[in-house]
């Protein structure tokens, strides 16, 4: 059984499987540092956020078409959609693409291939959010910003991923600023690695209506009811924790807790190709492993549609 759901956090580079890596990698004469998809696999171990933003950022080196961003959507959307998701709101990282010398227009208009026939080809509703990478300057998220402004109707909001702590949001106040103003919505990684600080900071300072991971405001109870209080979804991905060890083990994950304590909670997949699932996957391994009844399921996949960005009707018609 599989519970119709939302995904509210996904980098759409994240879903690079090793096998369509090296089919992209022969199509555009790109060459892997690793034999095959085995050996690749095998680099799938990592210590910490950076050591997976190492590998995640160098894959990316095989996507330099329309047609590979379309390609990769187009496989995340049929994977997603077998496992019950029915929207998405999909990040993806300009940046990191625009560093390498392809332009904004061909990720978008790429992924858009795959996004615009989505409802009819896998019955998923979709959303683009443009993520800031928070390692690089506030002048970059800037220009990348005034870059996707003739792009702007296939963009729903923007977000900030990538390395964190030393990298607090108010760094990225006036770009959060520009945001609002072109009526882009707004949500940020806070308190996956960094401390409960960054997350208070990413709702007073940046505005945001949602919280990626969010997972550490459990240090701090204040946080707990304000985020409570003011009916904040965080959208928390037990898989990801465990793989970049924000977390032991799985069985140590919070998020029964967090249930408990009222906070709105989702479960995503992240970067399911590197972190050993995609949503559904996720939820298997929460039921499984952290004993959360029905009831608690059919909440947080509940939860996931009211946290969407879905307008009303269309949020009805997806359950
Ligand atoms: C990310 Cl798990 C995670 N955290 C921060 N930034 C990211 N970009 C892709 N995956
Ligand atoms: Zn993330």
């Amino acid at each position: 059984m599989s519970l119709p759901k939302a995904e509210l956090h996904l980098h759409i580079e994240g879903t690079l499987e090793p096998e369509l890596a090296f089919e992209l990698a022969a199509r555009n004469g790109v060459t892997l540092p690793y034999a095959d998809t085995e050996a690749l696999r095998e680099a799938y171990r990592f210590a910490d956020l950076q050591s997976f933003l190492d590998l995640y950022y160098e894959l990316m080196a095989v996507l330099r078409t329309e047609q590979d961003f379309a390609d990769l959507a187009d496989a995340y959307l049929a994977r997603a959609a077998a496992q019950g998701v029915r929207h998405a709101e999909i990040f993806f990282d300009p940046q990191a693409h625009l560093a390498r010398g392809v332009a904004m227009g061909t990720v978008v208009e790429g992924l858009w291939r795959a996004l615009g026939r989505s409802e009819t080809d896998h019955g998923v509703s979709t959303r683009l959010i443009l993520c800031f990478l928070r390692d690089e300057s506030a002048e970059s998220a800037l220009a990348t910003l005034r870059a996707a402004e003739p792009y702007l109707d296939r963009i729903t909001g923007v977000g900030l991923d990538s390395a964190e702590v030393g990298h607090p949001p108010v760094k990225f106040r006036e770009v959060y600023e520009a945001a609002a103003a072109l009526g882009l919505r707004r949500v940020a990684h806070a308190g996956e690695e960094g401390p409960p600080e960054y997350i208070t900071e990413a709702l007073d300072v940046l505005g945001v209506e949602r919280v990626d991971h969010g997972l550490r405001c459990m240090e701090d109870p204040a946080l707990v009811e304000r985020l409570v209080r003011e009916r904040i979804p965080l959208t928390l991905c037990p898989l990801s924790n465990v793989r970049l060890r924000a977390v032991d083990t799985l069985a140590e994950h919070p998020l029964p807790a967090m249930l408990d304590a009222g906070l709105l909670c989702t479960v995503n997949s992240d970067d399911p190709a590197y972190f050993g699932g995609y949503a559904g996957d996720n939820f298997d391994a929460v039921r499984a492993t952290l004993g959360l009844g029905e009831e608690r399921l059919r909440e947080l996949a509940r939860n996931s549609f009211l946290a969407s960005f879905l307008e009303d009707d269309e949020e009805r018609r997806a359950r």
